[in-house]
């Protein structure tokens, strides 16, 4: 292959990725409450639910170590905030746990009543990360013919490696 040749198929190679990027999954680390870490008045289920957890991925719980620690429990245990014996417990201060399997997982703070006050994580870990959501429909009712949606998405993929190639090959 000429170097130029092989320019031509890096291009491409590129573009197909770029292309199908939003496919591929990453692992990913999800800092327990962003900015405001794992902390007290923090609403641990709605981050949770504007989260997104999948297998590979890793919890950073971030506090100070002085007033909070974290307890891993099962369900009921998390319901009634209650510590048992054998609970698995943080409390470095930046607490990594990795999320080796797919289901639910159960942590709060055992600090006098910050459980109860709400300083609990409830995740469901999913096998692999569900496909992207397809943008909402406009407001105005599209002509009933649905798969024309997907299939403009398709072609404006398709559009976009054929530009990129097209503007390698004007390049060269
Ligand atoms: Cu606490």
């Amino acid at each position: 292959m000429t170097s130029k040749q092989t320019l031509v198929v890096a291009i491409a190679v590129a573009a197909l990725t770029i292309a199908f990027l939003p496919g591929l999954a990453v692992a990913m680390e999800h800092v327990v409450g962003d900015d405001k870490g794992w902390a007290l008045d923090f609403n641990y289920t709605a981050w949770a639910e504007a989260n997104q957890f999948v297998i590979g991925d890793t919890l950073v719980f971030e506090y100070g170590i002085a007033g909070h620690d974290v307890v891993e429990v099962g369900g009921p245990d998390f319901l009634a905030c209650n510590q048992p014996e054998n609970a698995v417990v943080w409390s470095s201060g930046e607490d990594r746990v990795a999320l080796h399997k797919a289901g639910p997982r159960w942590f709060f703070c055992s600090t006098d009543q910050h459980c109860e006050r709400g300083m609990k994580l409830k995740i469901t870990v999913l096998e692999t990360a569900p496909p992207a959501p397809q943008p909402k429909p406009p407001l105005v009712a599209p002509p009933p013919s649905s798969p024309a949606g997907k299939l403009g998405a398709c072609l404006g993929e398709a559009a976009a490696v054929v530009t990129a190639l097209a503007v390698a090959m004007l390049v060269l």
